[in-house]
């Protein structure tokens, strides 16, 4: 393998146009951040970069759909996700955005310069372009039936209903979301970037010479590359982003995706000046991607593209990219509003970062999309959080603090014991250092936890607590060996846990970590005071968690309520046949569950002849408890043939509504009516 003097790493950059969410954090920012904070304890030079990307159309739909600039909108979201990020520890040396000065100037210069070369080409295409508001309309700003499913609400580049992807063009009857008009074709002109003359190049680069790469980031590349490479336009006819710097384009600015990745060059400037170079352009710098799935053949493909055509910087030596994470078994959506928020969960969840970190790496989606589910997040803090790795330091700072009054004791003569502990915990950092340097985080984690399983059963075979009784000198060994063990697992979790583990560096009065201190057992010098016994992380009880699940159903209701539509009418009903049925108002006098059925409820009603009426209805999934029934008037069909079911004979229907998520609510009137009214 090459050696490296340093490491860039570049996170996406998320779009400012929405907060962040659990998503983001498991795929691109916790992954980055365990390696930036790894390879800076192995005292390693390495710059982590990350931004907001500030440009492209949801932005400018958005603050149109409010009423507010695009500068609005960036603004206040640039702030959330910075704060979010912050909070989370994820360690940037510089978080910057797409409309500093600075990246406007970078991302300008780049593109002159690659047209300077003529590394573009310019292509007359024709666009759609809305007369009355008088601009080009991005595909998102075009409305129209879908070609393929008839839906009416299909957007320019893609129809939400099946999921095909579209040009605005193909659109059956498209319509300006700005003004509402049919827009016409026009033609316009943009610069496109000849992908197709770097595909040898880039095929070269790829497929021979990083087939270490992820398999499915190297696949979703093959399979680019199989398809043959097309230019690409990189300007588009809006009023926000970066305009093009040619003479003669007025009204045309960069396109979102040729300035965004720019980013990280012009954010690098703003945290080190004219020293970028030595960070782009060195040879000797190896620069990584972390990115999610949906972003590879920018970072791969497109973006190298651009860098080959400039002909000085360096190539991404690895892009890392995870799949997807999904909620509670379902793709997190933001329009939909599925998703755990950061500022929501650190508002429900103050002080609580390190659980979210450790159960998103626990799950993180490395190899294929992966589940998280609130269940789950309360069985990893509790069973794992709580009762390996927080009782394991628990035990053994109470138990220095109880014989030992918080002094460490110095070790004697070491026993096999020790020293197989000794073994175990270098055992287990070599295998850690092994699966970071190839980006395995979960294994890195499992190992890290296996540290701390360690210390456990340390403490379960050597009992400290029954030694003391008859021997101080041992159990000063084993809680010397006890607290070294701790000290470790600060290091070892570092990455993962930075919170958790400033709080045991604390406690046991260190001050620098590095990784080459894992596993030596003489990091905290004998007579070394240690801190007050502090509890590092605590039970998640049910409730917390119930109140988060609700949250979701709620959310789910909702969604399911905003996309319901009513049945459509069935066909003409003559009067006549409408008269035949005879619809009466009934009041309950009994109602309970039919024994070993689970859809029938048994009702006894009042229908005013003196006589209780039994009608069996088959809502019982939507009535947890029938008895509520009790006492309402309801509406039933008197006039159905008598049928028996379950060995019970029903004298009648009961009426009620269908609603959008298949219950069913019985009907009443909306005053008292005397039993027995007919209805009509
Ligand atoms: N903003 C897309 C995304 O957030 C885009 C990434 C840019 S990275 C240069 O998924
Ligand atoms: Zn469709």
């Amino acid at each position: 393998m090459k050696e490296f003097k340093r490491t860039l790493i570049t996170t996406a950059l998320p779009y400012a146009n929405g907060p962040v969410h659990i998503g983001h954090l498991a795929g691109v920012y916790v992954p980055a951040d365990i390696y930036a904070r790894y390879l800076r304890l192995k005292g390693e030079e390495v710059i982590m970069v990350g931004g907001s990307d500030e440009h492209g159309v949801p932005i400018t739909i958005k603050a149109r759909n409010e009423g507010v600039t695009p500068q609005d909108i960036v603004d206040r979201y640039h702030k959330i996700i910075k704060d979010s990020f912050e909070e989370f520890g994820i360690s940037f040396d510089v978080y910057g955005r797409t409309t500093s000065d600075t990246h406007r100037r970078v991302a300008s210069d780049f593109f002159r310069k690659l047209y300077d070369k003529g590394e573009f080409v310019e292509k007359t295409s024709l666009q759609l372009y809305d007369e009355e508001a008088q601009q080009f309309l991005a595909d998102r700003y075009v409305t129209g039936t879908c070609p393929h499913c008839g839906n009416p609400g299909a957007y320019g580049d893609q129809c939400e209903s099946c999921g095909t992807s579209l040009n605005a063009t193909d659109l059956i009857d498209p319509h300006s979301t700005i003004t509402g008009s049919v827009p016409v074709l026009r033609e316009t002109t943009h610069f496109y970037l000849p992908l197709d003359k770097w595909q040898p190049e880039l095929e070269k680069w790829i497929l021979e010479g990083h087939k270490e790469w992820k398999s499915n980031v190297y696949g979703q590349c093959k399979s680019w590359l199989e398809m043959g490479l097309q230019p690409r336009a990189v300007s588009r006819d809006l009023d926000w982003g970066i305009p093009v710097p040619v003479e003669g384009a007025e009204g045309k600015v960069l396109y979102v995706w040729f300035d965004a990745p720019i980013g990280y060059i012009s954010n690098t400037i703003d945290l080190v000046g004219d020293d970028y170079t030595k960070w782009w352009k060195d040879p000797e710098t190896r620069m990584l991607h972390f990115i999610g799935k949906d972003n590879i053949v920018f970072h791969c493909i497109v973006f190298p593209a651009m860098l080959m055509a400039d002909g000085t910087y360096n190539l991404p030596d690895n892009v890392p990219a995870n799949e997807f994470l999904n909620l509670e078994d379902d793709k997190i959506s933001t329009s939909r509003n599925w998703a755990v928020w950061l500022h929501e969960y650190l508002r429900d969840f103050p002080g609580r970062q390190d659980v979210l970190r450790y159960v998103l790496t626990a799950n993180a989606p490395e190899t294929k999309d992966n589940n998280f589910t609130w269940k789950d997040f309360q069985a990893r803090n509790n069973s794992e959080l709580v009762a390996i790795l927080g009782n394991f330091v628990n035990r053994a700072v109470v138990l220095t603090h109880k014989y030992f009054n918080g002094e460490l004791p110095a070790a004697g003569k070491l026993e096999e014991v020790d020293e197989k502990l000794i073994v175990e915990i270098n055992s287990l950092k070599d295998q850690m250092s092994e699966a970071l340097d190839t980006f395995h985080f979960r294994e890195a984690l499992r190992l890290a936890m296996d540290m701390a399983r360690a210390g456990n059963k340390y403490l379960q075979e050597t009992e400290p607590w029954k030694k003391a009784k008859t021997d101080m000198e041992r159990t000063a060994t084993i809680l010397n060996m006890a607290i070294q063990t701790c000290a470790s697992l600060a290091i070892a979790f570092e990455p993962f846990l930075p919170f958790m583990s400033a709080k045991l560096v604390k406690m046991l009065g260190g001050d620098k970590i590095t990784w080459a201190m894992l596993g030596c057992f003489d990091l905290v010098p004998a007579g070394a005071k240690i801190g007050e016994p502090e509890l590092l992380f605590e039970k998640i009880e049910d409730d917390v968690i119930e109140a988060q699940v609700q949250k979701l159903l709620d959310t789910k209701k909702a969604n399911e309520l905003k996309a319901w539509k009513p049945e459509p009418v069935k066909a003409d009903c003559a009067y006549e046949d409408f008269e035949k049925v005879d619809i009466r108002v009934g009041r309950v006098l009994e109602c309970s569950k039919v024994k070993k059925s689970k859809k029938l409820l048994q009702f006894s009603i009042d229908d005013g002849t003196g006589t209780p009426r039994t009608i069996l209805s088959g809502i019982a999934l939507s009535y947890e408890d029938p008895s509520v029934l009790v006492g309402k008037e309801i509406c039933f069909i008197a006039n159905f043939p008598p049928r028996k079911m379950m060995g019970i004979e029903s004298q009648g229907m009961i009426l009620s509504a269908v609603n959008p998520d298949g219950t069913l609510t019985v009907i009443s009137p909306s005053a008292d009516v005397a039993p027995g009214a007919q209805v009509g």
